[in-house]
């Protein structure tokens, strides 16, 4: 089944997406997500300039060998540019192999292991009262797991929280802001230690012991500041917390696992198993993070999962609004099929991505599903993309009251 056509398409709806579309001789169309949020433009280069031109003509069921050859032959390796742009091409080929097969995705990775795939939402207040709703609204959308951001006393802009609560997406945060250049934001970890434990204490005591509450660090913390915050936790007794601190350095887990037996998740900026071997190996961590499209796609993240379910160690696919529909799409027929399966993060896409992205999974009663539909279930309406050029649009950073450059 040849390759005779593949295109790069960038839109941006309510935000930037790049999607791969792969044709085959026998007209079969599949969709790779290439997002990499900030450097989108990265990605749309590496895979239109030196992917496309190696895909036309190879046979579209040679997933494996296609895999390989991309990550071998382009000598520099491993990255987020590189293994989401390996990852587009790897999910436009499942996606073509199970049209073809007439099956969802999930039944050529070995079938559904579960009725449906457990979800988290974001939550979020700049103070209390506002946050209290924010549960409640996602409470009434259906979660059953809550992610739990708030803003901090003495810091003006905090990853998690929108600045404003913009009508019909009050709830939601984006984390790229639509502009030429990266904002600034402001930091303070001893503020913010002393002031998210008093949040969950709050949250226990409007919501009761049994919801299941999360955080993300965002990889803000030192390792001995991250097992002090892991400590103070306890009492609330989390599902997880997330990117306590930076894991380029595996070995600062160590010190973390020490102080605390609040569960880890970490791995959402990692992109290949070898980020993991030491978290993994060492239970260092409960959840592994990394999102299909930013880790090489279907056939690289099962691997690193595979890898993970021998050392008990779960997954936690990322999921917010910059992994595309279609890269969530592959998510969901992965969650739905491996055994260690942990939860899947889940931010609702805009009215304006839905446009131009039919999807077929479902959500309720807090369990996703793929859907049945063959392939991934998603088709990508190009005329509506046409509508939506890119838009730059950058991330924030973090910058110390004295100055100093901090993670974000
Ligand atoms: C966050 C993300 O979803 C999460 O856990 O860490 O919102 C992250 O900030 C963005 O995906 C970065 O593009
Ligand atoms: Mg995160």
């Amino acid at each position: 089944m040849k390759i005779v056509a593949a295109e790069v398409i960038v839109t941006s709806p309510d935000r930037n997406f790049v999607t791969l579309k792969i044709t085959t001789e026998d007209g079969i169309v599949g969709l790779g997500d290439g997002t990499l949020n900030g450097r989108e433009l990265s990605v749309a280069s590496y895979l239109a300039d030196h992917v496309v031109p190696l895909l036309l003509g190879r046979d579209a069921h040679q997933i494996e060998d296609t895999w390989q050859f991309l990550y071998r032959s382009a000598y520099w390796r491993r990255g987020p540019v590189t293994m989401t742009a390996i990852a587009a091409v790897d999910v436009a080929l499942w996606d073509i192999k199970a049209k073809a097969a007439g099956m969802p995705l999930y039944q050529l990775l070995g079938g559904a292991s579960r009725t449906g795939v457990m979800a988290y939402g974001h939550a979020s207040g700049r103070d209390t009262e506002e946050l209290f709703d924010s549960v409640r609204h996602h409470l009434e959308e259906g979660f059953r797991s809550i992610r739990v951001q708030t803003s901090v006393p003495g810091i003006d802009a905090v990853y998690g929280v929108p600045a404003t609560r913009s009508a019909g997406r009050a709830h939601h945060y984006e984390p790229a802001q639509r502009a030429p250049l990266p904002a600034e934001e402001d930091w303070d970890t001893g503020a913010y230690l002393r002031h998210v434990p008093t949040v969950f204490e709050a949250v226990r005591g409007e919501f009761g012991a049994d919801l299941p509450l999360l955080h993300d660090a965002h990889h803000r913390l030192t390792p001995i500041q991250a097992a002090r915050l892991g400590r103070d936790l306890e009492p609330y007794d989390l599902f997880w917390l997330e990117d306590c601190t930076p894991a380029e350095n595996q070995d600062a887990l160590r010190l973390v696992r020490q102080h605390t037996t609040t569960p880890l998740a970490i791995g959402e900026v990692l992109n290949t198993v070898w980020d993991y071997q030491t978290l993994v190996r060492e239970q260092l961590i409960d959840y592994v993070r990394s999102s299909v499209t930013h880790t090489g796609g279907v056939t690289a993240l099962r691997r690193l999962l595979d890898f993970a379910a021998q050392y008990q160690v779960k997954s936690g696919i990322h999921g917010p609004t910059d992994i595309s529909p279609v890269g969530f799409a592959a998510g969901l027929h992965l969650d739905l099929a491996i055994h260690n399966f942990g939860i899947q993060e889940y931010m609702p896409h805009g009215a304006l991505t839905n446009e131009v992205f039919r999807q077929t999974f479902t959500f309720g009663d807090g369990y996703l599903h793929p859907g049945t539909a063959p392939g991934l279930g998603v088709e990508l309406d190009e005329e509506a993309a046409g509508r939506f050029p890119y838009q730059p649009a950058y991330l924030p950073f973090n910058r110390l009251k004295d100055g100093t450059v901090h993670d974000w």
